[in-house]
């Protein structure tokens, strides 16, 4: 599209805003962000998550960018800070102010102080989450009161994106096919999802092997919406793996039975890769070999996680080598990676349509996981809840790949969403009850963005 078209269609949107009551919104999703902005970035929610995480930083910077650029590169800048010398971006960044026990796993559990490749004068937690950061880069630059500054920015930035996709490559991509694994279900930021359950209850927690310890996240929110006490000890032990090979990638691989191709994860890296091609051009390098590996890892998804009975990308188990067949949404995020086939993206968009509840118009938006599945979970974190950012990724998908109606329809049901039940970190599939933690970042910020014309 020109700059000009999207020019115009911003501008209709913004008075769209405001004719319909959204310019109220549209100034409450601002309220969020700068209640939830600490120091140098912003937390997902004030209690449950009193320190910066990654993927949510990208989404944030997103929609902080359309009114305060600066601080939207503040944010992430002090996120990569805490990069790994390895190029491992981590998962979450500890703010040293935030008592020790506010968060379980924290600090004393992650103790990246110990490892050898962390950052020094930061702690952190030792894992990582989708690769958002250069698309969120590139979103920023777009829409840049201050061009010059933001180009400025996108050259401080460069060196550590591209040391993270050099990580995700060098070291993530285990299996022959130049997919990145995710290693523990939280890299997937759908930390509890059905989708991983086949590989997840492979692992079994030796007795004994467990420290003490104490949820703090229940302490929070309602036991009812977050994962079980079961789930939750594997979360710590498969962690615990990790750490105790002090973060070692190469001998996690023979330890660990959780090892995941997921589609979601290497889909956002593959637009991530375009979009950190075209920053390179804008900043004076050569960008080819990201664009070349973008171009490598869809192909990869076409050949590998396609599904040609039920016209999706499924993820894929390492170390039991089969396609994990569970409906949720991971399944229709590789829409957003460039180039994806024509005839694959207009199926999946029409599989879509098979998980989530549609029997009103407009429908609601895509659940976590299929509505008809036995383990759906109206509200139990990330078992069946609509959250806002994935919607957000098959809106932004639906417009890339020209299904222009659908991309509207999902603009239409992220507003009204948001409008009828406010900022919610999660929202029950059936109804408008949400759940979760509240006001969250990452639903104001894409409110703004598909509000003013994302
Ligand atoms: C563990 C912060 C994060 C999100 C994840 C979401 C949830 C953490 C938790 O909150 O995970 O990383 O404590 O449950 O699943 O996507 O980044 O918002």
């Amino acid at each position: 599209m020109d700059a000009t078209v999207a020019g115009s269609r911003e501008m209709s949107e913004a008075d769209e805003a405001k004719r319909s009551g959204g310019e109220d919104l549209v100034a409450q999703a601002r309220a969020v962000l700068e209640g939830n902005w600490v120091g140098d970035h912003t937390v997902p929610a004030p209690g449950l998550y009193p320190h910066q995480w990654n993927w949510d930083t990208g989404f944030i910077a997103i929609g902080r960018s359309r009114f305060d650029q600066t601080r939207a590169e503040e944010e992430m800048l002090a996120l990569f800070r805490a990069q790994w010398r390895t190029g491992m971006l981590p998962h979450i960044v500890f703010n040293p102010e935030v008592p020790a026990e506010a968060y379980f796993p924290g600090p004393g559990f992650w103790q990246s102080e110990r490892a050898a490749n962390a950052p020094r004068g930061v702690q952190t937690s030792g894992i990582t989450q989708p690769p958002v950061h250069a698309l969120a880069a590139l979103e920023m630059h777009r829409r840049a009161a201050d061009p010059e500054q933001s180009r400025g920015f996108l050259r401080r930035i460069f060196p550590g994106l591209v040391a993270l996709h050099d990580y995700l490559k060098g070291h993530r991509c285990i299996g022959p096919d130049g997919l990145a694994a995710i290693l523990h279900p939280w890299e997937s930021g759908m930390d509890n999802s059905p989708a991983w359950d086949d590989a997840f209850e492979d692992v079994e927690v030796p007795a004994g092997a467990l420290p003490d310890y104490e949820r703090r996240d229940l302490v929070n929110a309602d036991p009812q919406d977050r994962p079980t006490d079961a789930a939750y000890d594997r979360f710590v032990y498969l962690a615990m793996l990790y750490r105790d090979t002090g973060y070692d990638d190469a001998a996690v691989k023979e330890l660990t039975p959780f090892l995941v191709e997921d589609p979601m994860t290497n889909s956002i890296w593959a637009w991530s890769s375009h979009a950190l091609a075209e920053i390179a051009g804008i900043i004076g390098e050569d960008g080819t070999r990201f664009r070349e590996d973008g171009e490598l890892i869809t192909r990869a998804m076409e050949s590998k996680l396609w599904d040609d009975e039920h016209h999706r990308f499924f993820p894929f188990d390492v170390q039991e080598g089969k396609q994990m067949l569970q409906h949720s949404i991971v399944s229709f995020v590789p829409l957003v990676a460039p180039g994806i086939d024509r005839r694959k993206a207009h199926l999946t968009v029409h599989a879509m349509d098979e998980i989530r509840h549609c029997r009103q118009d407009p429908c609601y938006l895509l659940p976590s996981f299929d509505v008809r599945d036995e383990d759906f979970d109206p509200r139990r974190y990330w078992r069946g809840p609509i959250w806002i950012n994935t919607d957000w990724l098959l809106y932004r998908g639906c417009l890339a790949t020209g299904e222009e109606e659908r991309a509207a329809e999902l603009r239409t049901a992220i507003l009204e969403l948001v409008r009828a039940s406010g900022f919610c970190e999660y929202y029950d599939p059936h109804a408008h009850s949400c759940y979760g933690a509240k006001p969250f970042s990452w639903t104001a910020a894409l409110y703004l963005d598909v509000a003013l014309g994302g």
